[in-house]
């Protein structure tokens, strides 16, 4: 397969200024004719050509002009048309089938109902057309279909007009006023009903906001509909963002390759991200609806009405619009939990990424297939660059640079240089070393020393940004970073300062607020890298206890675990380790100052993911490999000395927890300390962890608690597990997004005997390859633990390769996202890598690969 470059970028030579779509609509068959109205682009260099994007399909017919015409030829998958004039219109017909298409991509079956997904490249499954984002078309839309098959039909825009065809047939038409990229086109038919709520915007449009699901599901969208009016004043009031249409329709459906689509006025959503309630979703749950429907419907500024030039610019409007919807949750739920958990994601999925052989920066420059590149790279470290330029700026002042983004490009398809230029000249900001950000991959490394001079305090910052596949070599980069110098022995904290780091080394000079200084740096996580200080333990014991920045606090506890782990697992002596943690644990516990939400983050360990990154690479030499096994038996150890060393405050602990009632503000933090209190004591204290679960599990009014203690039991050998999997399962049969929890749990479990219970349930009956969401609730879970995936035989890896090989012929996105995990070989101590690298090998050796595939395979074997 090709390799598309950015710099090749050239504007089309054909504007589509509007595009009228006929469907006649079939399960099995759907016959469309899109007539498209097309004129020369004088921007771009002239062509007596138009090349129309397809991908397995064929033209049925082709007029120009109102005449059939058969001179166009095929050019691979693109129709390729002779057009001599300015202007014309051209008509093609084509035929597909949507039963047949597993990939999820364009048109297709789910449950009996019609859908779309056109981003990136889905549009050309359905008709011939310019599938690139910067030609932006009006839309006309006519749909008919069976009515009772289909009996709503929807579309972008607003519905112009309806009607009966009188032989069981009806149609509908549609209109998009906005001019939009074909990735935003989408269509729905199906059997469906809505939960329905009317917004009223600030300058006084109201808005038909719409909840589109199947009728036993009805029931649990209140929570989706309610984060939809809470994102469009939000967005209003922070952005300045006013919603466009009069219509907002969201449409769940169960197969799905991500989680939503923002098209224009007609968001496609997984269902995992619209039904909740508190009998079937957990907390968590909750916040990734409310995120998520915030996030679509933020897009409909930041990617509808400002789209992407190209596909190298996708950051442009995925980077800013998480930015846009973690800055929503954290005004919705609390600044500090949701900064740490931001974080957490960032090092669980995008560290490793940055670290491995799939690193990329967040604008990348080239690419063999678009969809690998939805990445945490582009999506989540594309929000903290993002959001260091709102650090350095201030939010009054990154609001005027967004003020003017969204003035100056309103209607274009821009780029990433636009909005750094927009920011710099509305925030007042020079950003021309920043644009480094966008250009150079991997995560910088920033070392931190002092020295105390009379009254005040040298801080010597240097940085080192690691050499990426095809970057060598680094510039510095700009690296905002707030800190303040506490004083250990006065036990009082510092006034806050932001450096900014912008050479290797730099020295920045600050006054002493009293004797024994501890530094506390990268507060809020100004930055997105990796801070390298040799701290006493002492230090961070202080730090932990005392930081008046939340997010500090947290860091320091993660340090002092992970300087510990990372010792253990290496086999070195970390006298004092075990013992400084379980102090600053109790410390944690007894504090009256935390709310639980905050306890329950900092009682959380540094996952095993997280410390596999902080051994690979680290040792006296900087050559040491990560051994999984000898991590996970390390953290096991640590839990179990907190589990015994903390018995009594975690007992009491869960008792004034559990007398906290599911709706009372303080419900979801006491949920949170519950579950982790069970995990100390699985790892403490088996049998009596067990008894707690059990009896968690059955007097538990909702979710959270429920697979709180289910996961705890799970990875128990106990009576009790058997039991409470059989009945979480008879409970919930039927409802998928259940009983995908139940197929995660045990897939992702400490059991000894993971690998095979994953066999197993491979082969259960409601297991199928062909529900994205069913797969990633087996597979990704197990990819994702450690114990299964990193057996020392390389079962696991043998599992996931067959998985990708059995996968890729019938959803290849879906099945290249899994060639990651295995991508980490380099990292880790010989003899894994050797079977991860022959399963790689295997995979590679495949015929016929998918491009999806064939490309996450060879950049790992590179
Ligand atoms: N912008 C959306 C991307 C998306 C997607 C991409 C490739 C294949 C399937 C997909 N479904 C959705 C999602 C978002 O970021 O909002
Ligand atoms: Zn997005």
């Amino acid at each position: 397969p090709p390799v598309i470059h950015r710099e090749d970028y050239r504007p089309f030579p054909w504007r589509v200024p509007t595009t009228d779509l006929a469907f006649e609509l079939g399960i099995e068959k759907t016959r469309i004719t899109a007539t498209l109205a097309v004129e020369r682009n004088p921007d771009a260099e002239p062509s007596d050509r138009l090349r129309l994007n397809g991908d397995g399909i064929t033209a049925q017919s082709v007029t120009v002009d109102g005449e059939a015409v058969n001179d166009w030829e095929m050019d691979g998958p693109d129709l390729v048309l002779p057009l001599a004039g300015d202007a014309h219109t051209v008509e093609i017909v084509t035929e597909i089938d949507p039963s047949a298409n597993t990939q999820l991509m364009g048109l297709y079956a789910s449950n009996g109902m019609l859908c779309t997904q056109c981003e990136a490249e889905g549009f050309r499954r359905i008709t011939f057309f310019p599938d690139r984002p910067d030609v932006l078309s009006t839309y006309r839309v006519r749909m008919s279909g069976p009515k009772e098959q289909f009996p709503i039909l929807l579309c972008n825009g607003n519905r112009a007009a309806e009607g009966e065809n009188g032989d069981g047939t009806h149609w509908a038409e549609w209109h998009d006023p906005w001019p939009k990229p074909s990735y935003l086109f989408a269509l729905v038919a199906g059997d469906l009903v809505a939960n329905s709520g009317d917004f009223t915007t600030v300058s006084g449009r109201r808005v038909e906001c719409n909840i589109w699901v199947r009728r036993e599901d009805l029931a649990r969208t209140d929570h989706a509909l309610e984060s939809l009016h809470r994102s469009m004043r939000w967005d209003e009031e922070t952005f300045g963002r006013e919603y466009d249409l009069d219509l907002y329709n969201i449409v769940a459906v169960s197969d799905f390759n991500m989680g939503a689509m923002e098209n224009k006025g007609l968001n496609v959503f997984n269902t995992k991200y619209v039904l909740a309630d508190k009998d079937t979703a957990t907390d968590g749950d909750f916040d990734a609806v409310e995120g998520v429907i915030a996030h679509e419907y933020f897009h409909n500024w930041s990617g509808n009405r400002i789209t992407c030039r190209d596909w190298f610019q996708l950051s442009l409007k995925e980077g800013f619009t998480v930015l846009r919807d973690q800055l929503f949750s954290q005004d919705m739920r609390g600044e500090a939990v949701k900064r740490i958990e931001d974080v957490r994601i960032l090092r669980a999925a995008q560290f490793p990424e940055d670290a491995g052989p799939l690193a990329h920066p967040i604008r990348p420059d080239s690419y063999r297939e678009i969809s690998n590149f939805y990445t945490a790279t582009v999506y989540n470290k594309g929000a903290e660059v993002i959001r260091m330029m709102r650090s350095m700026a201030g939010e009054e002042r990154f609001r005027k640079g967004t003020d003017l983004y969204f003035e100056r490009h309103d209607g274009e398809a821009a780029t990433c240089e636009d909005f750094v230029r927009a920011i710099e000249d509305g925030a007042g900001l020079d950003l021309t070393q920043f644009r480094l950000w966008y250009s150079q991959a991997g995560t910088p490394r920033v070392r931190v020393s002092h020295e105390v001079a009379g009254d005040g305090i040298r801080i010597t910052l240097s940085q080192q940004v690691p050499a990426t596949p095809g970057q060598a070599k680094k510039q510095p980069m700009v690296i905002p970073l707030r800190l303040a110098v506490h004083s250990k022995a006065n036990e009082t904290t510092g006034t806050e300062h932001i450096a900014v780091l912008t050479e290797a080394e730099q020295v920045f000079e600050y006054p002493l607020t009293g004797p024994d200084p501890v530094i506390s740096i990268n507060r809020g996580f100004t930055a997105p890298v990796i801070v390298e200080r040799e701290l006493a333990r002492d230090d961070l014991v202080f730090l932990a206890a005392h930081d008046d920045d939340p997010f500090a606090r947290y860091e320091a506890l993660q340090e002092l675990a992970v300087d510990h782990l990372v010792a253990a697992a290496s086999g070195e002596t970390s006298e004092g380790g075990e013992a400084a943690l379980v102090e600053a644990f109790r410390a944690i516990l007894a504090d009256g100052t935390l709310d639980d939400a905050m306890r329950g983050e900092l009682m959380m360990l540094p996952s095993e993911t997280y410390l596999f990154e902080a051994m690979a690479g680290s040792g006296a030499t900087g050559t040491r490999k990560a051994d999984p096994g000898a991590i996970h038996a390390a953290r096991e150890r640590l839990k179990a000395a907190i589990g015994s060393g903390c018995a009594e405050e975690l007992d009491a602990l869960y008792d004034r927890a559990e007398e906290v009632a599911f709706d009372d503000p303080a419900g979801r933090g006491a949920r949170k300390v519950k579950a982790q209190v069970l995990v100390y004591a699985a790892a403490s204290d088996p049998a009596k962890a067990a008894e707690m679960a059990a009896r968690q599990y059955d007097r538990a009014d909702n979710m959270t608690d429920r697979q709180g203690a289910l996961m705890v039991l799970a990875g128990l050998e106990a009576p009790e597990r058997e039991e409470r999997l059989a009945d979480f399962y008879d409970r919930y049969r039927g409802n998928d997004l259940v009983i995908d929890k139940w197929f995660t749990l045990q897939a992702l479990s400490l059991h000894p005997q993971v690998i095979a219970q994953v066999e197993a349930l491979a082969q259960h009956r409601d297991f199928t390859i062909r529900n994205p969401n069913r797969v990633r609730s087996l597979y990704m879970a197990f990819a994702g633990n450690p114990q299964g995936f990193h057996a020392q035989d390389g079962a696991g890896y043998r599992m996931i390769a067959d998985l990708i090989l059995k996968l890729d012929p019938i959803n290849p996105q879906t099945a290249a996202r899994f060639v990651s995990p295995l991508g980490r070989w380099r990292r880790i101590e010989p003899k894994r890598a050797a079977l991860m690298k022959a399963e790689l090998e295997r995979i590679a050796e495949a015929d016929n690969l998918s491009r999806d595939t064939y490309e996450q395979v060879s950049r790992s074997l590179d």
